[in-house]
């Protein structure tokens, strides 16, 4: 489904009614009361992306009916994205993962036998303590995507695990965090400090809203239209959000570091920057004046083909609305494997508009707190951790690198690696590379899956665990720091149809078998919940009932009493940054031109589409209604050359000689001609999602190659060029 421009407006501010009209109504829920109309309601939160939106679930008739934003809730304001309220599929997918399942056959084979969950869990516990004691627990790593995951890292833990990563850093949002906090000394978390809602100017770089349906961000994105904000849109694809913005700057892939860096010559140079702030917070800032001299428009122009008159309008565009001026550091950005210092580029471009901690540029998200459950503390270990030996990558975080643990579970350095739990992430489709990965898989002792659906990776494990999906389960607590604090509870709506077990379940007994029991003081889950939230001071009754908690109102700009604080070295935000350069960086980014694509090839793009989440919702019944195959967008002055037209289908073949699926043709003058996008998700090749397998086509197939951010280990997945092949 195409999501057009009015249509995202309608969307968008029906909320603001719907929020208004729902209120009266919320304050009279109570969970698991059915009203004379036979209908409950059940506060819960989202579970179809890491967003996390708080949602009320109806059952009717004691069948789950809809799903709709819970109104008191900051990140839905009351309304849901068209993934979210299509979560109900999830429950009814014929397609699920139904009972506990061992191996028979080969690795991929898909062939199991259905095994009970005694079999299950004492099968993988024997494995482990195999593992254990010919490797060392720091042998087992865990793959985790998503809060449901918290309780099995609990139990790995407590087994002495060390090697836990997930693929929101190494393949998302990783160098982000980095670039603003060499800069900053801060992270811009989850959800973003990116006021949005207040700001006069935005400048989007790839992040393309509309299509990347992170719902806040959306409708704050509407918000900010509606008043009028400029939109400034970097992109080689005319994005939804490009049709919304005055400068739509169709950017050659791979060059924004050249933008940014002509954007700084014109913010100094104009003199258009703030100086009190610069003069006040920054660092190094003469060294930064003297080097980025060189970058001037009309040396921008050569590599992005940006005009040098549209890249002064732009900055002078920012310039004007400052500090309600904002350059959106983005979300997913290993692109390229230079990808620390682009994300520095754009924190310095802010540094340079003066909008930290200021409304309309980045606020202070206001924390909140709620006390850990006081467990015994975790076994020591004496290793270091197998996905950064030598500290190679030396500003890696605590989330780790996925490609760490796989490149260890290879090489067996710094010391083998010989099993994998993997909870929800399909490790074949997000990670670059799926031969690595299955060559890596296939050196295992041990590779278990917990997944709703039999997704790609499951394909691959010794054993599969059937998890409830998140509407018949209680989980973790999700705590937010935003605009204003406040905590989500999840709880079951409706019950498993099958033999599905929750997540916290599955930790728990999982522990009972390891011997592990003292890490589980609780019997019941609503223990846990009940004691987290009442020693914060709340009513668990009232959290259960309403699904919210707020904490205390926070000041979040500068002039509200937010003191300029900045957690760097110098304490000062870094214009030049020692850190880098003390490891061999270049100390103020630099920029190197990305490889052109060989004749005839085209650079492999791919992104979102509003309504699917990654690889996870191609066979939601609901969702695969309104869009059920992807395509691939080629520039139309290119398809007409090579005799194609829109609806054609196509396969795409890479540098390497991998061929895709059949993909069908979208010819299009919202592209340019060097490069071919695609959404990311389809092309599933499990025969078990009997609703999505083989249709469309997989961006992460043609992914074999990646480029390594020396800086924090990241995988640029944007370095692969295709070739179109005529599908007779
Ligand atoms: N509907 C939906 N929404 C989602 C998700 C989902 O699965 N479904 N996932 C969420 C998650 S976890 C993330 S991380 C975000 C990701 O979403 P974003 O962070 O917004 O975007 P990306 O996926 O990095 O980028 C895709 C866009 O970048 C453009 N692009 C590609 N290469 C370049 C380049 O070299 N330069 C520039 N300037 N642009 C380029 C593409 O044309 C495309 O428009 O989406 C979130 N929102
Ligand atoms: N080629 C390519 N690779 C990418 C990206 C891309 O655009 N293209 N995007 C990157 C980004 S930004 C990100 S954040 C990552 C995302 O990477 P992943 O987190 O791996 O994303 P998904 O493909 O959605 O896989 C999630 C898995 O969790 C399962 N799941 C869903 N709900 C539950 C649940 O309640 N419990 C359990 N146990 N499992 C559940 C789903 O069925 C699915 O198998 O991918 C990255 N990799
Ligand atoms: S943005 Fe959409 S899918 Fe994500 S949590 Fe919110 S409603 Fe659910
Ligand atoms: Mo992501």
């Amino acid at each position: 489904m195409k999501l057009t421009r009015r249509k995202f407006l309608e969307i968008s501010s029906a909320t603001f009614a719907g929020a208004a009209l729902s209120q009266n109504l919320i304050s009279n829920i109570k969970s698991n009361d059915t009203d004379e109309l036979g209908i409950r309601k059940v506060p819960t939160y989202c579970n179809i992306c890491f967003w996390k939106c708080g949602a009320i679930a109806y059952v009717r008739d004691g069948k789950l009916w809809k799903i709709e934003g819970n109104p008191l809730d900051p990140l839905s304001n009351g309304r849901l994205c068209p993934r979210g309220s299509g979560g109900v599929g999830m429950h009814y997918d014929p397609d699920r993962l139904k009972a506990p399942l061992i191996r028979k056959g080969n690795r991929g084979d898909e062939k199991w036998v259905v095994a009970t969950w005694d079999e299950a869990l004492n099968y993988i516990a024997d494995k482990m303590l195999k593992i254990k004691e010919t490797y060392g627990p720091e042998s087992i790593a865990l793959f985790n995507h998503g809060i449901g995951g918290n309780f099995l890292k609990h139990t790995l833990r407590a087994f002495g695990v060390i090697n836990i990563v997930a693929p929101s850093f190494a393949q998302c949002r990783g160098p982000r965090e980095i670039g603003f906090e060499l800069t900053f000394g801060d992270y811009i978390g989850s959800p973003e400090r990116t006021d949005i809602r207040n700001t006069k100017c935005l400048a989007l770089i790839g992040s393309h809203l509309g299509e990347n349906m992170h719902n806040t961000q959306v409708q704050d994105f509407a918000k900010a239209i509606e008043n009028g904000a400029s939109i400034i849109v970097v992109d080689p694809r005319f994005s939804i959000a490009a049709g919304k913005a005055k400068y739509y700057l169709p950017i050659k892939p791979g060059t924004d570091l050249a933008l940014l860096l002509s954007w700084m010559n014109v913010l100094v140079t104009e003199n258009l920057y703030d100086r009190d702030f610069v003069d006040k917070y920054g660092w190094g800032f003469e060294s930064f004046k003297n080097e980025i001299s060189a970058y001037t428009p009309e040396w921008a122009y050569i590599q992005t083909g940006i005009t040098p008159e549209q890249i002064r309008n732009t900055a002078r565009e920012l310039a004007l609305h400052k500090p309600a001026s904002l350059v959106h550091p983005g979300r997913h950005v290993n692109w390229y494997g230079n990808d620390t210092q682009r994300s520095r580029a754009i924190a310095l471009v802010n540094a340079l508009l003066g909008n930290w901690n200021r409304k309309g540029g980045f606020f202070k998200p206001a924390e909140m707190k709620i006390p850990k459950y006081p467990y015994p503390p975790y076994p020591e270990s004496q290793r270091e951790k197998a996905d950064n030996p030598d500290n190679k990558y030396p500003f890696i975080s605590e989330e780790g690198l996925t490609n760490g643990i796989r490149e260890a579970t290879l090489t067996e350095k710094p010391y083998p690696i010989k099993g994998w739990f993997v909870y929800g992430t399909n490790l074949i489709e997000s990670m670059p590379n799926q031969l690595e990965t299955i060559e890596a898989i296939n050196k295992l002792d041990l590779l278990v899956a917990i997944d709703v659906i039999p997704s790609e990776i499951t394909s691959w494990a010794d054993v599969v665990l059937p998890e409830a999906v998140y509407l018949e389960r209680f989980d973790d607590i999700s705590v937010n720091s935003f605009y204003l604090p406040f905590a989500l509870i999840r709880q079951p709506v409706v019950n498993p149809p099958n033999e599905q077990k929750p997540g916290w379940w599955i930790a728990k007994k999982l522990a009972e078998k390891l011997n592990l029991n003292e890490y589980f003081p609780w019997t019941d889950i609503e223990e846990y919940l009940k004691y987290r939230i009442e020693s914060a001071g709340y009513s668990y009754d009232e959290f259960k009932s309403k699904g919210i908690i707020f904490g205390e109102k926070q000041p979040i700009y500068d002039n509200e009493g937010v003191k300029q604080e900045f957690f760097t070295p110098s304490g000062k935000v870094e214009f030049y940054s020692n850190q880098l350069a003390e490891y061999g960086f270049d100390p103020i980014p630099r920029y190197i031109p990305p490889d052109d694509p060989p004749p005839g090839y085209f650079r492999l793009l791919f992104g979102r589409a509003p309504v699917h989440t990654f690889s996870q919702t191609q066979t939601n019944r609901i969702l695969r209604d309104m869009m059920n195959e992807n395509e691939v967008w080629i520039n139309s002055d290119i398809a007409n050359r090579i005799g194609i037209k829109s609806g054609d289908y196509i396969r795409l073949k890479n540098q390497d000689g991998i061929i895709s699926n059949k993909v069908k043709v979208k010819a299009t003058q919202k592209i340019r001609g060097d490069c071919v996008y695609m959404v990311h998700g389809f092309g599933h090749r499990s025969k078990a999602l009997s609703g999505a397998y083989m249709r469309g086509a997989s961006d992460a197939e043609l992914i074999t190659k990646y480029k390594i951010d020396p800086i924090m280990g990241g995988t640029g997945m944007n370095v692969n060029f295709v070739t179109i092949l005529m599908e007779d």
